[in-house]
This record gives structure tokens, C-alpha cells and sequence, in this order.
């Protein structure tokens, strides 16, 4: 295989569309292929036909095929001996042995003890799809992903406060607002610099970002909140002080779409802003500018993310900012909040239901919706395992405990706090089966890995698609043939099901000849089966995919399980198919946007929504707003009389473990040479921290946290405030080098992390404050 770019040979002039991988925007990019074996990506363009990006991509787009093609691709499956060496298998062999082993655990101890990780990164959820199915007939109930490790707090809030998860409309707003985000580098909204750019240089518009570091975007910013790290919920709590103490409150709004507000103003009627200010270091006067600036505009779009969802207080810092929008107003109406349409609503935050998604055999019974995890007995939200506590489920002697995992399309050994103690956690376990495309961390600890084609030698999609009032759904096709020997995650997960004895023969072929007869036949026939066996709706995706795989147009035999999904986005989402153009009863606009997705190259759209709609939508008692989280409280009153800062003498600095910059694309991309700028993944510091510390821009030192000790590259910079110090993510990871060796460059956020630096409510990490000193070496 030809490992190294940059590419030679000519490209073919075709542009074949597809979507970028790297971040959840996806943005439509058209791709030439060519090189001395035509399967590399030599030209890569943003995609003017795309409903969202509109021909927008940034500069990590150009370099997907470090992705494609290298060294690091598997192309068989893996079975490690018992020295650790790992041999190559034939795929029947691979299969037999995982559906015998997983099926002897399930017998043994129950298939709750069966844990999935992953089901896809950020350019593809077909894999959680179809894994489904494998879960459904194992009888595993729990499962985590990074989801679970980022916004299942802010998602608990969301479901609290209006029923859904929200988004926000930065092309209309008068006021954007980025806490703890850095959209120049990590994107998240369509067309993130332009959009950026053009608020920033409209006199009527302002941009506010609180950050501790003057990011990119900060730059941009009208208003800077420089917060010291960590301190996120003083800094909101006198933005609300503010808006209650000054009565900057939309009153009438809230009278007449919200309840509650009588139970929230006594927290802020009081508060010290004055104080509050201080303990998060920004300037009061600067703090009461920027409340006032929202209590007046016309709209405000806000977007939190990683610097507060990782941290301290995370659960109730997303509850203040909720707050902060929902007392301006600002949901609802054109530049502000909205609940979007979803293809697949994974954003919902309800408590447990580990055991609710999945329908499986009886044996399942005393395994049903359980509230927390098995051993530590964490809250579950949208049915998702914390992150964090992941190595507690499996280093146990708690009979329920984690025994084997399945993990597909993720890098938990690498991804997850407390890598070190998460290694052993996986090493511990009776199983461990990767799905992966290559040879990761995670893959290095398993019995089994089994390798898949890559995104761009499948049909794939994802499922983060939030814009409004038009939302699109795009199912891409596959550049190219998979690598020899290779197939996608429908096709391993339908010969898992069928090893297992599971995948039963005659609703396939009563699908299939029902397909054959004509679409009316085959909704007859799928409602028929799924009405006699329940179980019907649990397999759905392989049984499609069996069933109708190989008669959809070419490349798209994985989009048979977006079948299901379009019929019940037209059930339950109708008027918003219907005004996209998807008519006719249910059923029928069902098929007709199902035919619309295989068809379009580019993206659909699937749904057009009005504004109003958002108030039909919130699924809240009484249709309202509800502003009260009792729960939070205590902590919020707290915040009074705790400690700002986690800084010790022995650990002065707050580390920031896993920043986005312009080349880190989580663990997707393993190939150190694609890096164009910062290649080695330097540790940042302020320039007068690294004199008194005696360090220069350029440098090695040691980076020390409670949990480990590494040594980094300094990158000195006037970007960041004294006493913070940030580390890129997706670095410290291994990729075979032209002569055998493995080369690693940079260092894993996670070697510094622990799992106890926790969330009391949602469980997620404090990856963005972890107490740290450095010393010159
Ligand atoms: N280039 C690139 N883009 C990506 C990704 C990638 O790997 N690389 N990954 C994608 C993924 S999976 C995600 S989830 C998103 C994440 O996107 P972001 O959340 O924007 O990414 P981060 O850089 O991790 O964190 C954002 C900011 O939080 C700040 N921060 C640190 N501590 C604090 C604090 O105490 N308070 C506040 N207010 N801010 C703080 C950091 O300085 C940083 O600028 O990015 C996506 N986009
Ligand atoms: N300390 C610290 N830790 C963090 C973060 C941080 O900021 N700081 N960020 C967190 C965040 S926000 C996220 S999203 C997570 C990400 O961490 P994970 O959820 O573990 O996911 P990725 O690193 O994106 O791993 C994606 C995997 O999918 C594989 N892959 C690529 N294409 C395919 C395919 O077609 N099929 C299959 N089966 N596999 C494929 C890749 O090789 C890779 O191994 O990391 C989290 N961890
Ligand atoms: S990394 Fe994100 S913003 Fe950049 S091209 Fe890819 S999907 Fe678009
Ligand atoms: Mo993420």
C-alpha cells in the first residue's frame, strides 16, 4: 500500500461528491481521485450543492486522504494470542469466534454485561445504526460514546427546561454569544469563519465570547469575558444578577411562555455581582456590558461547548446559559434559539432507559429501564454510560459488572479520562471486540479487531443535522471500492446476526418480494411484521439491508436502515416533510423522501419549519418554558461561599487537556505528517509564566498533573492568560513509520486526566481544569 503523500500521478478530472469527516459540520466537498492506483484523494473542494456548507470548507478538508490511504489501514481481521501478539484471521473464522464468545458471556452472566462504546465519530453513524441490531440480539443495554463525555448535561437541562435539545440561528442573530467555544477552529455551524466574519464586521451586530484564552474568534469579538478557567458559573450567575438586580428580564415573553420565574429570581435577586465578578476575573463593568447588550438586542444565538461542558459546574453552567437566553427571550424567533427537526432525535436527555431503546428476548426482564449504571450506579441520560465511569463498571466484582465491549468507530483508550486506568480497564475485560478502520489504542488491547471499509468506500451519513427553518439529511456514496477483503458495518453486523442464529430468513424474503411488488406492498408488509414480532422493529436496520440493500442504486445498499428512519420522521414529523415537499399520506412521503436521499448527491432537504413551530414543540407540561431546575440550586447558592480555583502551590496552573486547533481532528486522523502547522502538539503558556518557570518558546518541559507526568514541546503564546496552560487534542497517537517503528507525536490529553474529576450530575469530565505544574527540563 502506498503509504506516503504527497500523492503522484494525475488526478482523473471527475469531481465525485462527498462529505468532509473531521468535525460534525460535514460540509459537502467534491473530490478528485487519482495517484499511481487512482484511490487517493488528490483534489478536495468545498461543495456548492450542499443545502448547509454551500461550498465551504476549511483547510483540513484538503488533506483527507492522509484518512484514505496509509499504513495505518487494516485490512484483516485480528485475533491477538496470548503473548499480545495479534495473528491474521479469515473472516468466517473471525466471525464465528465473536458471535460463540459474545453468545457463551450472554448465557453466563446476562447480555447487560455486554458494553458498547462508540457508533460512530464525527463523518459516520451508520455504524450505531446497524450496531443496534447486534446490541438488540446480544441483550446489551448500556452503552456510552463521546456524546457522554460532552453534552449529555446540557442535554438533561434541555429536556428539562423545553423538552429538546436547541440550536441557534448565528446567520439572523444581532448578538452571537460563544461560551467556552471556539468556532474559527472547530467549526460546529455552517460556514463557521464567514459567518463569524460578517457579525464581527457589522456595527450593528456584537460578538461575545468567554474564553480564557484570546482565541481566534475572541479576536473577532466585540466583548472579550476573559475568564479565568474554570469559573464559568460566577461569571454567568452575575450576568443574571445583572438582568435580575438591573430588571432587564423579557417580563411579558415570560408571562406569557414560561414557568417557574418565581422560583428562579430569589437566587439572583441578592447575588454580589461585585464579588462574583471578582471570583471569575473579569471586569465588572465589562460583565454588566455584556448582559446589558443581550437584554437588548433583538435576537441572540448562543453555542456552548467543550470549555464549559468540559469543566467544573458543567450541568449547571448549561442551566445559567439556558437561563441567560430564556429570560432575554431569546427562543423561538428568527437569530435565536430553535428545536430543530431531527432524523434520528439522539439529543434527548431523559433519565435512564438504558434498557429502553432496545428490544430484545426475555431474558432481558430484570434488565429493563434501569436509572443508573450497574455498579456505581451513575444517572443515566439519553441511556448513556458516563464516560468517566467506565473503568468503575469493569474493574469490579459486581456480578452485573461490564465483562466484554464492543466498541465501534471510537477510541476510548485514548478518548476517555484517565487513559492509563482505562487501558487497564479494557485489558481486564473477558472480550473486548473493535470495529475499526485501523489499528488504534483501543485496537491494541482487543481479542478481535475486525476491520471495515473506510467512510469514503461505503455509503455513510451522520446524524448532526440541526439547521433550521430548513433542515437536510445527506447520504453519501462511496468514492471507491473498498480496500480487498473489506465490507461495511451493515455487512459485518447482518454476519454477526447470522452467526448468532438471530437474523431470521423469512421476513427478509417476504420484504424483499414485497419491495419487488411496489412500495404500498412493502409498508404493508413491514407494518404486518412488525405488528406479529416485535422484534422486527429492533433487527429493522439488518433486515433492510438484507432485504433491499442490493436493490437500491449502486453504493447505497447501507442506506437501506434510513428507510425506518424516513418513515418515521413523515409519522411524527409531517408538516415539516410536507412543506419540503415530501407529500401524500404518512407512508407514502415517507418513501418519497426516502427515494429523495438516494437520489441527491449533495444533501436534501428534508424538512421546512416556521418559528412558531418551536412553541408547539416544547414538550413540557403545559407548553411552557419551564425555568426552574430545583435539583441545582444548592449548587448554584453555593457558588457563594466556594473556591474559585482548584490551584495548589504544588499544582499552580490550570490545564486545558484536548484544545481544537487548525490540524487536530479528534482520533480520526493517525498520520503525524498531516499536520501543517504545529506538528509536534506544543503545551501553551503565557509569556511571563514561562520566564518565571525558565522555559522558552520551543522548548521540552514537564507537564504534571494529580495523574501523570509527560514531557511537552512549550509553544510560548500571548493568546493565553497567566495561570492556564492548554494542550492540543488527538495528538499521542501511534501510526507505523515507513520502517516498521512506531512513531507517535505529541501527547495524549487524556495520560493527564482522572475520572473522578467529574460531573455530579451528567458524569462529564473536567478535562478543561485539570490542576497542573510545569518545570523546565
Ligand atoms: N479543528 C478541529 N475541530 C473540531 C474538532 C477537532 O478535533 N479539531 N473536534 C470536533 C468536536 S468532537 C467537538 S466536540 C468540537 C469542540 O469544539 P470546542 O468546544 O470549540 O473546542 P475546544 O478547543 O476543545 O474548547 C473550546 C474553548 O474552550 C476554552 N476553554 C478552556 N477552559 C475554559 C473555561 O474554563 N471556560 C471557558 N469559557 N472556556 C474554556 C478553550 O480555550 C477553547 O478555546 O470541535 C469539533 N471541531
Ligand atoms: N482530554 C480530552 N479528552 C477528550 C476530548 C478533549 O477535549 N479532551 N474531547 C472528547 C470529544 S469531544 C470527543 S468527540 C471524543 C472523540 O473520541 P472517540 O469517541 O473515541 O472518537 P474518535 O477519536 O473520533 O475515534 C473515531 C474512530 O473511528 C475510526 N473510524 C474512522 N472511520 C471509520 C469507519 O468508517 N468505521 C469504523 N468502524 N471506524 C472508523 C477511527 O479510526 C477512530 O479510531 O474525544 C473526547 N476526549
Ligand atoms: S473539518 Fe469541519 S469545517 Fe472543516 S471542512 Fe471538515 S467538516 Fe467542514
Ligand atoms: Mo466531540
Amino acid at each position: 500500500m502506498s503509504a506516503n503523500l504527497p500523492i503522484s500521478g494525475v488526478a482523473n478530472s471527475d469531481w465525485k461528491s462527498t462529505a468532509c469527516i473531521l468535525c460534525e459540520c460535514n460540509c459537502g466537498v467534491e473530490v478528485q481521485l487519482g495517484g499511481e492506483d487512482g484511490r487517493h484523494l488528490v483534489k478536495v473542494r468545498g461543495d456548492d450543492a450542499h443545502p448547509a456548507s454551500k461550498g465551504y470548507a476549511c483547510e483540513k478538508a484538503h488533506r483527507l486522504d492522509f484518512y484514505q490511504n496509509g499504513p495505518h489501514r487494516l485490512t484483516k481481521p485480528l485475533r491477538r494470542r496470548s503473548d499480545g501478539s495479534f495473528e491474521e484471521i479469515d473472516w468466517d473464522t473471525a466471525i464465528a469466534e465473536v458471535a460463540e464468545r459474545f453468545s457463551a458471556l450472554r448465557k453466563e452472566h446476562g447480555g447487560e454485561t455486554i458494553f458498547y462504546y462508540g457508533g460512530g465519530g464525527q463523518g459516520n453513524h451508520f455504524p450505531a445504526v446497524y450496531g443496534n441490531t447486534t446490541r438488540a440480539a446480544l441483550g446489551s443495554v448500556h452503552r456510552a460514546n463521546a456524546l457522554s463525555q460532552e453534552k449529555t448535561g446540557e442535554f438533561w437541562v434541555a429536556t428539562k427546561m423545553v423538552g429538546f435539545y436547541t440550536r441557534s440561528d448565528f446567520h439572523n442573530c444581532e448578538v452571537a454569544f460563544f461560551l467556552g467555544k471556539n468556532p474559527w477552529m472547530s467549526h460546529s455551524i455552517p460556514q463557521a469563519r464567514v459567518t463569524l466574519k460578517e457579525i464581527a464586521k457589522d456595527p450593528a451586530r456584537c460578538l461575545i465570547v468567554v474564553d480564557p484564552r484570546r482565541t481566534e474568534t475572541a479576536e473577532l469579538a466585540d466583548i472579550h469575558l476573559q475568564v479565568k478557567s474554570g469559573t464559568d458559573a460566577w461569571l454567568l450567575a452575575a450576568m443574571l444578577g445583572v438582568l435580575v438586580q438591573e430588571e432587564l428580564i423579557a417580563g411579558e415573553w415570560l408571562a406569557l411562555h414560561a414557568n417557574g420565574l418565581g422560583e428562579v429570581l430569589p437566587h439572583f435577586a441578592e447575588l454580589p455581582i461585585a464579588k462574583y465578578c471578582e471570583a471569575c476575573g473579569v471586569p465588572e463593568e465589562l460583565v454588566r456590558k455584556a448582559a446589558r447588550r443581550i437584554a437588548s438586542a433583538t435576537s441572540v444565538a448562543s453555542f456552548e461547548d467543550l470549555g464549559v461542558q468540559m469543566n467544573r459546574h458543567s450541568t449547571l453552567v448549561s442551566y445559567l446559559h439556558k437561563l441567560l437566553m430564556l429570560l432575554t427571550g431569546n427562543f423561538g424567533k428568527k437569530g435565536s434559539a430553535y428545536i430543530p427537526t431531527m432524523m434520528a432525535p439522539f439529543t434527548v436527555g431523559h433519565e435512564g432507559g438504558a434498557g429502553t431503546e432496545v428490544i430484545s428476548s426475555d431474558d432481558r426482564q430484570g434488565a429493563g429501564v434501569k436509572k443508573g449504571t450497574p455498579v456505581t450506579g451513575s444517572r443515566l441520560i439519553g441511556g448513556l454510560t458516563p464516560c468517566n465511569v467506565i473503568p468503575d463498571e469493569i474493574l469490579s466484582d459486581h456480578p452485573k459488572r461490564f465483562r466484554a465491549m464492543l466498541v465501534e468507530s471510537g477510541n476510548p483508550a485514548h478518548s476517555v479520562a484517565d487513559a492509563v486506568r482505562m487501558r487497564e480497564a479494557l485489558a481486564s475485560l473477558d472480550l473486548l471486540v473493535v470495529i475499526d478502520v485501523a489499528f488504534t489504542e483501543t485496537a491494541r488491547l482487543a481479542h478481535y479487531v475486525l476491520p471495515v471499509a473506510s467512510q469514503f468506500e461505503k455509503a455513510e451519513a451522520t446524524f448532526f443535522n440541526f439547521e433550521f427553518p430548513e433542515n437536510y439529511f445527506h447520504v453519501r456514496r462511496p468514492l471507491m471500492a473498498p480496500l480487498p477483503g473489506l465490507f461495511s458495518e451493515a455487512e459485518l453486523h447482518c454476519r454477526i446476526l447470522e452467526a448468532l442464529g438471530e437474523l431470521p430468513a423469512e421476513p427478509i424474503a417476504a420484504l424483499r418480494a414485497a419491495w419487488n411488488e411496489g412500495r404500498k406492498s412493502f409498508r404493508q408488509k413491514f407494518t404486518e411484521l412488525a405488528m406479529k414480532h416485535p422484534r422486527v422493529i429492533a433487527l429493522a436496520p439488518a433486515l433492510l439491508y438484507r432485504a433491499i440493500g442490493d436493490l437500491l442504486p449502486e453504493g447505497l445498499a447501507e442506506a437501506a436502515g434510513v428507510w425506518l428512519l424516513c418513515q418515521s420522521a413523515a409519522q411524527t414529523q409531517g408538516a415539516s416533510l410536507t412543506r419540503a415537499g415530501f407529500t401524500g399520506e404518512p407512508g407514502e412521503a415517507g418513501d418519497a423522501l426516502f427515494d429523495a436521499i438516494l437520489a441527491a448527491k449533495s444533501g436534501v432537504v428534508f424538512a421546512i419549519d416556521n418559528w412558531d413551530e418551536c412553541f408547539e414543540r416544547l414538550r413540557t407540561p403545559n407548553h411552557k418554558v419551564q425555568l426552574a431546575i430545583p435539583e441545582l440550586f444548592a449548587e448554584l447558592d453555593a457558588l457563594a461561599t466556594a473556591t474559585p480555583s482548584l490551584a495548589t502551590t504544588e499544582f499552580p496552573f490550570m490545564l486545558s487537556a484536548g484544545e481544537r486547533r487548525s490540524f487536530t481532528a479528534n482520533t480520526i486522523m493517525r498520520n503525524p505528517d498531516w499536520r501543517r502547522k504545529d506538528a509536534g502538539g506544543a503545551l501553551s503558556i503565557n509569556p511571563e509564566d514561562a520566564r518565571s518557570i525558565g522555559i522558552a518558546d520551543g522548548n521540552r518541559a514537564r507537564l504534571t498533573t494529580r495523574r501523570g507526568s509527560v514531557e511537552v514541546l512549550v509553544n510560548v503564546s500571548d493568546r493565553m492568560q497567566r495561570g492556564h496552560l492548554s494542550l492540543p487534542n488527538g495528538l499521542g497517537l501511534d501510526f507505523p513509520a515507513p520502517d516498521g517503528r512506531r512513531v507517535s507525536a505529541g501527547v495524549g490529553p487524556n495520560d493527564l486526566t482522572r475520572s473522578e474529576d467529574r460531573d455530579w450530575v451528567a458524569g462529564t469530565p473536567w478535562h478543561k481544569s485539570t490542576p497542573a505544574r510545569v518545570e523546565a527540563l
